[in-house]
């Protein structure tokens, strides 16, 4: 197995909606253990310990969204640190709320876009957050990081995505709660989207293999963002925004262990992690483990498949 240098980058933001909590996952995962179960699968683990927003101007919130400002610092200062760990590893940003993907996506674009290579992203998530600020309903930003990192408009006063991600690059999976803005929205755009009654009648490792054998075929660079709220509530408690009727814990270590396989990730989110909701732990652990599957942990080996 190739060893791979991890760079763990704590990103404690609670910005992107309402309910707090979300600035405990950070020391959450590292409590789990996520360096350790790293290390044991022979990778290398730096962990940047937790970054801070760039300079905001204060939110008044008397609008209907809710925290922009303080979003727009954490969206700086996390499109650098994706953009700059890229040079040295793997980047693993830990969470904090989705909204953290405005900036380590854009930053992950910008580093692509040096390196001559195409951006996908792996949207593993019950939602597809894809509003604009001007299109959500609850005002929360955590809905909005595809819309902004695919170059929508509506998003003034944030830095400007001078790499958005073509549409056509982006795959969602576990999607079972879409807004009617975003629906609308979507109709129009050739994003893929996979529902989760596409994945209970037809499996989840289908339409996450076609979507790799394109990352293989065009060269790219594939950035992972797994939110919580992809997997089933009853098996992962601790987020704010949970949807019955979400990826197993089977499904979901399958489809880390084929990101694994593929040898294509080379960033990862893992992301609306509130400790403060979780059960002993459980949820912390269960999102520790599915990342160690990302990075190589299996019972057997077996022939790998070929992508390209
Ligand atoms: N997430 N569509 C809802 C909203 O408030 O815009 C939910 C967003 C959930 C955000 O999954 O990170
Ligand atoms: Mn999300
Ligand atoms: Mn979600
Ligand atoms: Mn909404």
């Amino acid at each position: 197995m190739t060893s791979q240098h991890c760079i763990l980058i704590g990103a404690p933001v609670d910005s992107g909606k309402r309910r707090a909590g979300c600035l405990m996952g950070p020391d959450a995962f590292r409590t789990a253990g996520l360096a350790a179960a790293l290390e044991s699968l022979g990778h290398t683990v730096e962990d940047l310990g937790n970054l801070t927003p760039a300079p905001y101007a204060p939110d008044s919130n008397d609008g209907l969204v809710f925290a922009r400002n303080e979003t727009i610092g954490w969206t700086s200062r996390l499109a650098q640190a994706a953009e700059g760990a890229l040079e040295g590893g793997l980047p693993v940003f830990l969470g904090g709320d989705h909204s953290l993907s405005l900036g380590s996506v854009a930053g992950a674009a910008n580093y692509a876009a040096k390196a001559g290579r195409p951006l996908f992203v792996l949207w593993l998530d019950a939602h597809t957050d894809f509003h604009t600020p001007d299109t959500s309903d609850s005002g929360n930003l955590h809905g909005t990081p595809v819309g902004y990192f695919t170059g929508r408009n509506g998003f003034e006063g944030f830095p400007e995505v001078a790499n958005p991600v073509p549409q056509e690059n982006v795959c969602m999976i576990g999607l079972r709660s879409v807004d009617a803005q975003e629906r609308l929205a979507l109709e129009g755009s050739s994003i893929r989207t996979h529902d989760m009654r596409h994945i209970d009648e037809n499996g989840i490792a289908g339409p996450l293999n076609r979507f790799l054998e394109q990352v293989a075929q065009a060269n790219g660079m594939l950035h992972v963002s797994l939110d919580v709220d992809f997997l089933d509530p009853s098996v992962a408690p601790a987020v704010g925004t949970t949807v019955p009727g979400g990826a197993t814990v089977r499904e979901a270590h399958l489809v880390c262990e084929i990101l694994h396989d593929s040898g294509l990730m080379t960033s990862l989110d893992l992301v609306e992690l509130n400790p403060f909701l979780d059960e002993r732990g459980r949820t912390a652990h269960l999102m520790v483990d599915l990342c160690a599957s990302a990075l190589g942990r299996r019972v057997f080996d077996r022939p790998t498949r070929s992508y390209q």
